[in-house]
C-alpha cells in the first residue's frame, strides 16, 4: 500500500471536486482518499510520500482516438482541406508507414506517457503496432481497423481484418484491450461493417469509427456528390455512396460506439448516437488541419464528450495537454473557467466512460491510474486550477498505473 500527498487532488468526479492538501491510499486499486490530515491519523504506520510543492495529482489522462502507425507523419501530409488530405495519404502511405517502425511507436508512446495519458485507444490499421502496444505500461483499447469499398474486395478484406483480430485476442489482458473500428460511412462497404458489428455485438467488443468529419463527407451520403465524386470515380467508374449517414448509423444498435469527429454530423444524426448511447471523440487540432469545422461542444451532451489527439497524420503532437490547449483557444467564446474544467473532465472521467475502463477518476475502488504535477508557482486561485494545469502542463512529474510507479 502507497500514500502519496500533495497540495492539491483533482477527483475528476461529476462535480470537479478538489482536495487541498490531499492525500491518496492505494495499492493496484485506489483505497482511500481525503483530507491528509485525515489519511495520516487513519494509517499511523504508512510512510506518506509528498509529491513537492505546488503538486497536484489527478487520474491519468485518457486518449481514445490515436493512430500510431501514421506517427512518423510530419510534413509528408497535405493539410487544409480533407480531399487533398486523403490524396496524399494514399500517395505517401508506404513512406509513413515504412518510418513508423516499432522504434518510432515506442518513443511515440513514452512520449504520451511522459505527458499523463495513462490509456489510449489505438486505431490499428494494419497490426505493425501490436509489439509496442503490448509492452507498454499504458492501458491499450487496440481497435483493429476494417474498411474497404469495393465488393469484390469485401472477402479478403474481412479475412485479414479477422486475423488481426484474433491475433489481438490472443495476446488480452489487464491493460490491452482488443477492439474493432469501422474507418467511416464513406470507406466501408455495409457488408464489411455489419459483419464486424455482428462479431463486436456477439463477444462485447467495443467500436470506434469516424463519423461525419468534412464537407466532402456531408455531400457525398447525402447524394449530392461533392469533392468526393472525382475521389470514387478514379478508383470505381460510377460510383455511389453506399448508405446514407442514418442507415450507417443504425448499423451500431447495441454496440458500445466511439463516433470520432461529427462535425458535420447534423442534430438528428447527434440524437440517433445519443439514443444508441454512443460517444464522440472530439479531436480539435486535426478537424483544424482538415478543414473539417468545429464541433459544437455545447449541443453535446456533456456525458457523451471526450477528447481525442487523433494520429501525426493530422496532429504536431499527440499530448492532450496542447490539445486542450488548442480547444481552449478554438472554443474562445465559451466561459474560460468552465471550459477548462470540461476539457479535464472529458479528459479523464468521459474517456474512461467510453472505453469502459474502471480508472479516470480518483474514487475508492478505482484502478489506480494517477498523475502528479507540479505548477511552476504557488496557485493563487483554486477556483482556476484546471485552466492553470492546462495552460502550464506540457508533462508530468509521476505516473502510476495499477498503482505501480512507471518511468
Ligand atoms: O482521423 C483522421 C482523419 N480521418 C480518417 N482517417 C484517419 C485519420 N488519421 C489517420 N487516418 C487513417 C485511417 O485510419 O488513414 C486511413 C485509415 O487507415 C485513411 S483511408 C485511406
Ligand atoms: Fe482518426
Amino acid at each position: 500500500m502507497k500514500i502519496l500527498r500533495a497540495d492539491f487532488i483533482l477527483i475528476c468526479d461529476e462535480e470537479f471536486k478538489i482536495i487541498e492538501n490531499g492525500a491518496i491510499c492505494f495499492d493496484k486499486k485506489i483505497l482511500d482518499i481525503g483530507f491528509e490530515n485525515d489519511i495520516s491519523k487513519k494509517y499511523p504506520d504508512i510512510q506518506i510520500r509528498y509529491m513537492g510543492e505546488n503538486s497536484v495529482l489527478m487520474p491519468g489522462l485518457i486518449n481514445p482516438h490515436v493512430h500510431l502507425e501514421f506517427s512518423a507523419n510530419r510534413t509528408s501530409l497535405e493539410y487544409g482541406n480533407f480531399i487533398p488530405w486523403l490524396n496524399s495519404v494514399i500517395k505517401n502511405r508506404e513512406y509513413i508507414l515504412q518510418n513508423s517502425n516499432s522504434a518510432l511507436i515506442d518513443s511515440t508512446l513514452a512520449d504520451m506517457l511522459h505527458s499523463g495519458t495513462t490509456t489510449l485507444g489505438q486505431i490499428s490499421s494494419f497490426g505493425e503496432d501490436l509489439e509496442s502496444c503490448l509492452k507498454t505500461p499504458q492501458k491499450v483499447v487496440y481497435f483493429n481497423e476494417i474498411l474497404g469499398s469495393r465488393p469484390d474486395t469485401v472477402d479478403i478484406l474481412f479475412d485479414n481484418f479477422r486475423s488481426r483480430l484474433h491475433r489481438s485476442d490472443d495476446n488480452r489482458s489487464e491493460t490491452f484491450i482488443p477492439a474493432i473500428s469501422i474507418h467511416s460511412p464513406y470507406s466501408t462497404h455495409p457488408i464489411l461493417a455489419k459483419n464486424a458489428l455482428d462479431i463486436a455485438r456477439k463477444n462485447n467488443y467495443l467500436v470506434s469509427t469516424h463519423f461525419m468529419e468534412s464537407q466532402a463527407e456531408r455531400d457525398w451520403l447525402d447524394g449530392r456528390g461533392g469533392e468526393f465524386v472525382e475521389f470514387f470515380n478514379s478508383l470505381m467508374p460510377n460510383a455511389k455512396p453506399l448508405s446514407t449517414a442514418q442507415e450507417y448509423l443504425e448499423l451500431f444498435h447495441d454496440t458500445s460506439t466511439l463516433f470520432t469527429h461529427c462535425t458535420k454530423a447534423s442534430s438528428k444524426e447527434l440524437e440517433i448516437i445519443k439514443d444508441i448511447e454512443g460517444f464522440i471523440v472530439h479531436c480539435p487540432a486535426s478537424n483544424r488541419l482538415l478543414n473539417s469545422g468545429r464541433l459544437d461542444i455545447e449541443s453535446i451532451d456533456k456525458d457523451m464528450l471526450c477528447l481525442g489527439t487523433d494520429g501525426l497524420s493530422s496532429n504536431i503532437s499527440l499530448n492532450l495537454w496542447s490539445e486542450m490547449r488548442i480547444a481552449l483557444m478554438m472554443h474562445f467564446e465559451k466561459d474560460l473557467h468552465k471550459l477548462a474544467t470540461k476539457l479535464i473532465k472529458i479528459s479523464t472521467l468521459n474517456g474512461a466512460k467510453a472505453l469502459k475502463l474502471n480508472n479516470g477518476t480518483l474514487e475508492k475502488n478505482r484502478d489506480a491510474d494517477i498523475i502528479s504535477i507540479k505548477l511552476p508557482d504557488k496557485p493563487n486561485f483554486t477556483k482556476q486550477l484546471a485552466l492553470d494545469l492546462i495552460l502550464h502542463t506540457t508533462n508530468v512529474d509521476r505516473v502510476f498505473i495499477n498503482g505501480k510507479e512507471t518511468v
